[in-house]
């Protein structure tokens, strides 16, 4: 029996140098056998993975308005600082009810503010809650469901620097009392919704695990599209007022970075309640009832109309005319930029329709991405002149295909006779007879609201025999 306890102590200490090392997360499949398995968390959501699903319904959170009176325990794990939650806190929104039962953060440093385990079209924020649910219809604890496929669902917020948080600062203000691993505070309820986005409607879902060991692919993840902001001072006390060391261990281990990386996508899909590029999360370049104009003009190639029309600063390249010359070509041309539009549709022999408009929601993801990636919002109109240009050439036309209607293709195709052109409109031949092209999206495993549900009722996008393709599906607008 002392053998027995003297083993599994070794056994732990084992696991806790590795999950120290530096490098620990590389090692964790050595002792945890998932970690190094499929459906790991967290990913990396690149637009590749993302399927829109309107059938997916706003986040609704019970009884996260919690009074003070109702003491909670925060505490240091050496991992994280957790919230221990009432079990009378529940998600209903999924097809079980989801009970809380915990909430902790991931986070970067002081020194490199980067800290939030998933990643959103290559952006890390600065830091990432997770609020832990498990599937109380069908188990009766959290220590019960953490290994079952529909045992646990997570709500991911990101955190990025920016404003103070007052709802942060319920518990910030008591970090200093749990400063080592193991130390525990009581603090006061709060209403926990405030350390939530305001839009609890958009969000990405996937299946993945635990993002610690053991790893188990038991999470169903939501991971809220708009982040909360903390000020800089919140986010330095968090990543610098806590050790993953004992009070009695000789040297203290700060705690910080402790996220873990991404991990492969497996042939998993990501759903998005929203389409991307829409919303206020997405730099509005214009407001959407002005884009299908601004797209129309772009296909009419009339840039200096749009330049006449106060729009130049989207359209650098036409902004950096003189006001004269644009003056000058205009006049000649002597007509307004309605007429021109018309003429050209009629020329076209194209009603300029809804289902027949060019998408111009990719060029806002180019731009956003852009944007998140140098983290200079001043180098917007570069970005345009780079993002926007290009787009109108042929090949970006393609890259829209998703949300082409395949009349307007044929149409910037037959306007344009090159080589390229023909390129691709035998791509769309091939496409249309349903063969299966190598810029096709990959078939993905999609993810399920709870993997004991019928497959007819898995979330799918149409593919193959009897159904539209993706290519020639129009683009609906939202205006
Ligand atoms: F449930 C957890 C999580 F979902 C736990 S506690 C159970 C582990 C045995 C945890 F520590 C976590 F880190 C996560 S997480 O996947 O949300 N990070
Ligand atoms: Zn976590």
């Amino acid at each position: 029996m002392q053998l027995r306890t003297a083993l599994t102590s070794a056994l732990l200490l084992r696991a806790a140098s590795l999950l120290h090392g530096l490098d620990g997360e590389q090692h964790w499949s050595r002792l945890f056998p998932f970690c190094g398995g499929v459906f790991q968390s967290p990913i990396h959501i690149s637009s590749d993975l993302l399927r829109f699903d309107p059938t997916l319904p706003p986040v609704q959170l019970h009884n996260y308005h919690l009074p003070p009176t109702q003491q909670l325990t925060l505490g240091n794990n050496g991992h994280s600082v957790q919230i221990s939650l009432p079990s009378r806190m529940y998600i209903s929104s999924l097809p079980h009810r989801y009970t809380a039962a915990q909430l902790h953060f991931h986070w970067g440093s002081a020194a490199r503010p980067l800290g939030s385990e998933h990643m959103v079209n290559n952006k890390q924020y600065a830091g990432e809650m997770h609020v832990v649910h498990f599937n109380s219809e069908k188990y009766p604890n959290m220590s019960v469901a953490v290994d079952k496929s529909d045992g646990l669902a997570v709500l991911g917020v990101f955190i990025e620097i920016g404003d103070f948080s007052p709802a942060f600062d319920q518990f910030l203000k008591f970090l200093n009392g749990v400063k080592y691993r193991g130390q525990k505070v009581q603090v006061p309820g709060f209403n926990v919704r405030n350390l939530f986005p305001s839009r609890l409607d958009e969000y990405y879902r996937y299946d993945g695990s635990l993002t610690t060991p053991p790893c188990y692919p038991s999470v169903l993840w939501t991971l809220f599209r708009n982040p909360v902001t903390i000020s800089r001072s919140q986010f330095v006390s968090l990543a610098t007022a806590l050790f993953s060391s004992h009070l009695q261990d000789s040297t203290p281990e700060p705690l910080n970075g402790n996220f873990r990386r991404p991990q492969e996508a497996n042939s998993r899909v990501v759903l998005a309640s929203f389409k991307e590029g829409s919303g206020l999360g997405a730099p509005t370049i214009t407001p959407r009832c002005m884009r299908k104009r601004l797209i129309h003009q772009l296909m009419v190639g009339d840039l200096a109309d749009l330049a006449d029309e106060g729009l130049y600063q989207l359209l650098p390249s036409v902004a950096k005319l003189p006001a004269t010359n644009r003056k000058e070509q205009r006049a000649q041309r002597g007509h307004k930029t309605q007429k021109n539009m018309k003429n050209w549709s009629q020329r076209k022999n194209l009603s300029v329709g809804p289902d027949q408009a060019l998408c111009f929601v990719s060029v806002e993801q180019q731009v956003s991405r852009r944007l998140h990636q140098s983290h200079a919002d001043h180098l917007l109109l570069q970005t345009l002149e780079d993002e926007v240009f290009p787009e109108l050439n042929l090949r970006s036309y393609l890259d829209c295909r998703s949300d082409l209607a395949l009349p307007t293709i044929r149409h910037i195709l037959s306007s344009r006779p090159t080589d390229e052109a023909w390129e691709l409109d035998q791509s769309l031949t091939k496409a249309l007879s349903g063969q299966r092209k190598t810029t096709a999206p990959k078939k993905k495993k999609p993810p399920t609201h709870s993997r004991k549900q019928a497959p007819e009722s898995v979330p799918r996008k149409p593919h193959g025999h009897g159904h539209p393709h993706p290519w020639l599906l129009p683009m609906e607008w939202e205006d």
